[in-house]
């Protein structure tokens, strides 16, 4: 079958543990498998289908007993789940089920933020939204109206707004999650890590965690593989100031004072460098500027770091040693959300130097070099250009930002610079929840003509919006083809295993029928969806009928490791790994990464830092009953000893307060020797506003909310947020 070549590759990229309840599942072969969504089916059918809990996007199949969905389970054929799927994923059939859904297209009666709606056909929705959409082309021009799409249910959606004629198409999973990262390593290695990231977790030898929370972080199929590395024996590093659940598989775990884990990376390099621990000849042949590069990091010793880090300079010279004894199989994880301090992409260009100089980029149990399925994308008409060019950075401030930056389209509708935005259309990211600072995305919002949000819930977002509407959850939907690049190549299919219970539509759909408001029908040649899978699909030499029917198709595997023949070119400047980035040098930043202290709070406060519980996904399940069952609130992480001073115990409730003077709803207490003194932490998406959201209305606290302040990297733009303070406001009582 085809596969798709590395210079495409390089094309698009250029734009458990016993911690999870991931039960094996049984399930038959592909011959039983069903595909209609046919409510008056009798019996049980099984429909493969892949999860969107998450944006991992994990094969599955879902069970339909007599037309009623009743589980969801790990598609065995699929080489992401491998049969499980992570507990978000089992417990998906409960966004089907909720009753606080949306349930009909919604347009504003009131105030924005009021949340008062009428109700509305989906024609009367589509032609408000298309004669706003023309008479703010008309005034400012295509590009005056935005798209912030989160995951693939976006598709249809981007390819409307191309061909509306707008280039401000975002996410938040580059500003504020991995595009420091990417950066980083795109400068020196010149590809992106991507997503799902190319690390063989399973073929570590040595594995080092720094933040990446896996266990917590619920990211199925690296979950899986930090099984199967700790099973072989592989030793296992954790960085993380609070014990996380990865942190209780580790043989070393390093309790870092926050913010100081790039001292740590140049003490780490530096040990290997002076005790000449580094794969030579791999840095030899691949490596450009190393000699300049050692010169940089020859003041940064262990003896250094340790004030910084608070880390022993022995334990970092014992884990540098280790990290070298299992090279290059020894894989120094790049994270994924990064944007913590405001030199995310400095400190993740750390990671990718440490392992450069382990060797681990494309070899086996370090980075591989993903593989995918040639199916080529359908032949639409071409774009209209634009003249004005995006709006987000302008004069390419951030000059490595290779992303659209949703905080530079926010920052552009605040200001009008370098031109006026009037319209956002939002599909599956709640902006309240995962932009920083709320204020200043609820006063862009107040400039808008139009916000439309599209969303399965009542959103705090969709509070905000003109215009809402309801989209068919995951199960209920066919979204674009899933080809994905992997160790091994595949393509996978969402399909609708059961119908939406209301007037819930899918995206494609609703940019379809958009499409014909705005004379942009033509834009949309296919009469169906099964009409547009089956002309990719014929395209690439493959069956629509036979991926219905399996919900996954394989290719051959390729070579993903340079000893397998991958060749081993790097797309940066030089061609080479880039100890010394002339690029960096010449933007005017440093061409290798220098230390800088983070900023401390004012006194009596303590570090905010947030992240995932193994039951959650961001702000979008806290009202799915299945999942709230099982984490129904947050609990605010308080070192015991802190906890003992302010008289507080586990269970009692009390509010964080900003160094803004911004307070949280109250949030339940959990006194644990398992975080520093120096911090406090919390799971990322509770303390839900919205009205609709009638369940979990006001439980627990938005980390969101108290993330008032952020720093924004100079190379990227990406919005570092571990820069927030709070104190512990004990009042609230004790419960
Ligand atoms: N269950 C679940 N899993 C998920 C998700 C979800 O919503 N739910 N979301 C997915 C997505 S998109 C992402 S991006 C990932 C995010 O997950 P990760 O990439 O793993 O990272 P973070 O959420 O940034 O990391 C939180 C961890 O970093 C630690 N930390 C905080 N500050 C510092 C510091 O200064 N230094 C160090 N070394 N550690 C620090 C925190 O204590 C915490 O353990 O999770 C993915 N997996
Ligand atoms: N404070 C803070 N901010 C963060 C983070 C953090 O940890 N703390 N994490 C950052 C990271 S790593 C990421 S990746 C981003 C994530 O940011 P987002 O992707 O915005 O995540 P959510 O908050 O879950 O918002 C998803 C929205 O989509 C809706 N939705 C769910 N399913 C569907 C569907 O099928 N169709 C439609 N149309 N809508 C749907 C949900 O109801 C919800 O309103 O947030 C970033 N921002
Ligand atoms: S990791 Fe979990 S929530 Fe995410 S796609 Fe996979 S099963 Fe679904
Ligand atoms: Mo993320």
């Amino acid at each position: 079958m085809n596969t798709i070549s590395r210079r495409r590759f390089l094309k698009i990229t250029g734009a458990t543990i016993s911690i999870a309840a991931t039960g094996t599942v049984a399930v038959g072969s592909a011959d039983d498998l069903v595909t209609k969504a046919s409510p008056d089916a009798k019996g049980l059918r099984k429909i493969p289908t892949y999860c969107d809990i998450c944006f991992w996007k994990c094969g599955a199949i879902a069970y339909v007993n007599d037309g009623k969905l009743w589980k969801i389970e790990g598609n065995p054929e699929d080489p992401l789940s491998r049969g499980r799927l992570c507990p978000r994923g089992t417990g998906g059939v409960g966004a089907h089920f909720d009753p606080d859904r949306l349930r009909a297209p919604l347009i504003r009666k009131n105030d924005r933020g009021k949340e008062e709606w009428v109700e509305v056909t989906w024609d009367e929705a589509f032609d408000y939204i298309a004669k706003k959409m023309l008479e703010i082309k008309a005034r400012y021009g295509p590009e005056a109206t935005a798209l912030f799409s989160h995951g693939i249910g976006g598709n249809f959606l981007k390819h409307l707004m191309k061909a509306f004629g707008t280039p401000n198409i975002t996410a938040p999973s580059f500003a504020q999650c991995r595009g420091p990262r990417d950066v980083g390593f795109r400068l020196t290695f010149g590809e992106d890590v991507s997503s799902p990231e190319r690390t063989d977790i399973k073929n570590a030898r040595c594995l080092v965690l720094i933040g990446s929370h896996l266990g917590e972080n619920m990211h199925n199929t690296q979950v899986q593989e930090f099984a199967e590395a700790i099973e072989q024996g592989a030793s296992i590093i954790v960085v993380d100031p609070r014990y996380s659940v990865a942190a209780s598989k580790a043989k070393w775990y390093l309790p870092i004072k926050p913010g100081t884990d790039l001292a740590l990376l140049l003490a780490w390099m530096n040990v290997i460098v002076t005790e000449n621990l580094c794969d030579r000849e791999y840095v030899q042949k691949y490596g450009f500027g190393f000699d300049q590069f050692v010169s940089s990091i020859g003041q940064y010793t262990p003896e250094w770091a340790y004030p910084e880090t608070g880390i022993d300079p022995e334990i970092i010279r014992e884990t540098a040693r280790e990290m070298a004894r299992q090279k290059p199989a020894t894989l120094i994880h790049p994270g994924r959300h990064v944007t913590w301090y405001g030199d995310d992409a400095q400190r993740s260009r750390a990671i990718a130097l440490l392992n450069a100089l382990l060797g681990s980029w494309g070899r086996k149990g370090g980075f591989y070099y993903p593989a995918s399925m040639d199916v080529p994308p359908y032949p639409y008409p071409e774009y209209p250009k634009s003249s004005k060019g995006k709006v987000d950075n302008p004069n390419q401030k951030y000059p490595f930002a290779h992303e659209t930056l949703t905080t530079g389209i926010r920052e552009a509708t605040l200001t009008g610079n370098p031109y006026l935005v009037k319209g956002w259309f939002v599909y599956a990211t709640n902006l309240i929840h995962a932009l920083p600072n709320e204020e200043e995305t609820i006063k862009a919002i107040q400039n808008l003509d139009l916000l439309v949000v599209v969303d399965v819930i009542p959103s705090e977002i969709a509070g905000w919006a003109d215009v809402v509407l309801p989209e068919s959850v995951y199960l209920e939907r066919f979204d674009d083809l899933n080809v994905e690049w992997f160790r091994e190549p595949f393509v996978a299919l969402r399909q609708p295993a059961v119908e939406s219970p209301n007037d819930q539509k899918p995206s494609w759909w609703m940019a379809k029928q958009l499409s014909g408001k705005l004379g942009l029908g033509h834009y949309f040649p296919w009469k169906t969806i099964e009409e547009y899978f089956e002309q990719r699909l014929a395209a690439a030499g493959l069956s629509f009928e036979e991926l219905k029917k399996k919900g996954i198709l394989h290719g051959d595997r390729q070579p993903i490791y340079f000893d397998e023949g991958v060749p081993a070119e790097f797309s940066t400047p030089s061609g080479k790994i880039e100890f010394y980035s002339l690029q960096l040098a010449q933007a005017g930043f440093d061409p290798v990464p220098t230390y800088n202290r983070p900023s401390g709070g004012p006194p009596g406060s303590f570090r905010l830092l947030y992240g995932r519980a193994p039951v959650h996904s961001f702000s979008r399940t806290q009202s799915n009953r299945i999942l709230s069952d099982m984490m129904d609130e947050n609990e605010v992480w308080i070192n015991a000893d802190v906890a003992l001073r302010y008289e507080l115990k586990s269970g009692d409730y009390v509010r964080l307060k900003n160094q803004d003077g911004v307070a949280s709803n109250r949030i339940k207490v959990k006194a644990t020797e398992r975080i520093r003194p120096d911090c406090v932490y919390m799971v990322h998406g509770f303390g839900h506003n919205a009205k609709g959201l009638k369940h979990p209305y006001m439980k627990g606290a938005s980390d969101a909310q108290l993330l008032t302040r952020y720093v924004i990297d100079p190379l990227m733009g990406g919005t570092g947020i571990n820069m927030n303070f709070v104190t512990i406001e004990t009042e609230v009582l004790h419960g």
